[in-house]
């Protein structure tokens, strides 16, 4: 036995990490269901390293150095589960099995377990960056045991991918499916980023009147700034990509319905079990769930909406100037949403999560990477108890700052009948976090009359109910 890691399911996400290995000189087993994959790996790429290839799992198993390292590359679900079964009962105690894919947290817990109790240790690790990543260096998010992180964390961290300051971009997360949730919190801020930067284009297109050129070039710009991102970076791409067949803009020949794989609907799902309030992440769902009900919008076409005068040139660069500050002031919104969200589900579960090292490793690999994320690292390393980003002194100025062009974009976009689901609802959220007094105390009373469902008083401890049917007396029932 010779190889200090294997990978099973060698599609393309499988292959370029098994190369990525063989590239930073370790000797790696490689394995698939059909021989076919294998042969043409070592075929194509067997001289960028050490690849020990087998036709079977015995073999598999058998060519590598104990404790063994198995990577599970396959399609997320029932394919995960019978290449464990498969697998558990040719290891031994002590072995590892990593499973790669993008599986729900709670089929990792379950598996974790499963695995547990054969002596067997189970790595839920998410890795973001695509395949791309996958090859060049991927930011990993393992969970499982911290003892399997022992002899694990090393190969991890030297194919990651590697922040500006050196640190590589893989931490041992926390137990069980701690690395699973959190992939599936990144993919969620994903979609909420990727809704924010589609209104602040849609609010420069149809508000400002810019041509999809011109705002690659307003994007450029910002990436220039604390915008600075991979998703901003690219959305300058699109934007200036010009359709070949038609020489029309790319945004233009593409159908306005956008689809989803299922991680940002998971991360709603499992917010609403949390009870966090994610509303960025949901709205920016929600948002791609509009544009796919062709059906609901054909009917709702050519329903009146606002006139209104075009923006002079000058007024034009002034809003899009705005729209940066309302596009930035967001982004920290959905960020602490999804912040709170980690915090929330690593004390439910007894993770003990920390927080900085998660903006720590998305710095690079994966597709949320910003500039913005060390902000957020420095954050927690001033404030490992941080309740909300918002808080943050310098989140805080900045958002304060933002604040006037913030309220204004949304005035302008709703004055406009310009969509901005995401934009509205985090300035929904911080003008609910900072008031003094929300209507809640009124739903607490509606509960009560119809419910008697009880309610606190802020003047004294205990609670009550009022007898709504009888005299309205008030009677404290605990
Ligand atoms: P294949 O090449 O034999 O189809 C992505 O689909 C990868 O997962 C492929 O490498 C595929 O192997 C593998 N895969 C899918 N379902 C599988 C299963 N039930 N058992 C093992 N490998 C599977």
């Amino acid at each position: 036995a010779t190889a200090q890691i294997g990978v099973t399911g060698l599609a393309v996400m499988g292959s370029n990490l098994a190369r990525n290995f063989a590239r930073h000189g370790h000797t790696v087993a490689v394995h698939n269901r059909t021989y076919a994959k294998t042969e043409a790996l070592v075929k194509e790429h067997g001289h960028e390293g050490d690849f020990v290839p087998s036709e079977t799992a015995e073999e598999f198993v058998a060519s590598l150095v104990k404790p063994r390292r198995i990577i599970i590359m396959v399609k997320a679900g029932e394919a995960t589960d019978a290449v464990i079964d498969e697998f558990a009962p040719l290891l031994d105690e002590g072995d590892v099995i990593i499973d790669g894919g993008n599986a729900h947290f709670a089929d990792t817990r379950r598996r974790e377990k499963d695995l547990r109790d054969k002596g067997i240790h189970f790595v839920g690790a998410g890795i973001s960056g695509g395949e791309e990543g996958a090859l060049n260096g991927p930011s990993i998010m393992p969970g499982g045991s911290a003892e399997s992180y022992k002899s694990l964390g090393p190969l991890l961290e030297s194919i990651a991918a590697k922040a500006e300051d050196g640190t590589p971009c893989a931490v041992h997360v926390g137990p069980d499916g701690a690395g699973h949730f959190v992939k599936m919190v990144h993919n969620g801020i994903e979609y909420a980023d990727m809704q924010l930067i589609a209104e602040a284009y849609d609010l420069l297109r149809s508000v400002g009147g810019f041509a999809p050129e011109r705002i690659a070039e307003i994007f450029r710009n910002w990436n220039a700034g604390r915008l600075d991102s991979y998703l901003i970076e690219i959305t300058a791409e699109v934007l200036a990509h010009k359709d070949a067949a038609t020489g029309r803009p790319f945004v233009d020949v593409v159908a306005d319905e956008a689809e989803q794989k299922g991680t940002g609907r998971w991360t709603v799902q499992t917010a609403l079990d949390l009870g966090v309030p994610v509303s960025g992440i949901a709205e920016a769902v929600f948002a791609r769930s509009v544009s796919g009900h062709k059906e609901l919008r054909e009917a709702a076409n050519g329903l009146p909406g606002p006139s209104a005068e075009p923006l002079s040139a000058t007024e034009a660069e002034e809003f899009a100037a705005r729209v940066e500050e309302a596009l930035y002031a967001s982004k920290v919104v959905s960020y602490a949403q999804g912040w709170n969200m980690i915090a929330k589900a690593s004390e439910e579960y007894g993770w003990d999560i920390d927080l900085g090292a998660m903006a720590a490793i998305w710095r690079g690999g994966c597709i949320i990477r910003a500039a913005f994320l060390d902000r957020i690292r420095a954050a927690f390393a001033t404030d490992p108890q941080l309740p909300t980003l918002l808080a943050d002194r310098q989140f805080a100025e900045e958002v304060g700052r933002a604040q006037d062009a913030w309220r204004e974009v949304v005035a302008t976009a709703v004055r406009r009948g310009v969509p901005t689901p995401g934009f509205s609802a985090a300035l929904a959220y911080y003008d609910a976090l900072r008031a003094e007094r929300l209507p809640a105390a009124l739903t607490q009373g509606q509960r009560d009359f119809f419910g008697a469902h009880t309610y606190r008083r802020t003047d004294r401890e205990g609670s009550f109910h009022t007898l709504w049917s009888g005299d309205r007396s008030e009677e404290q029932t605990a």
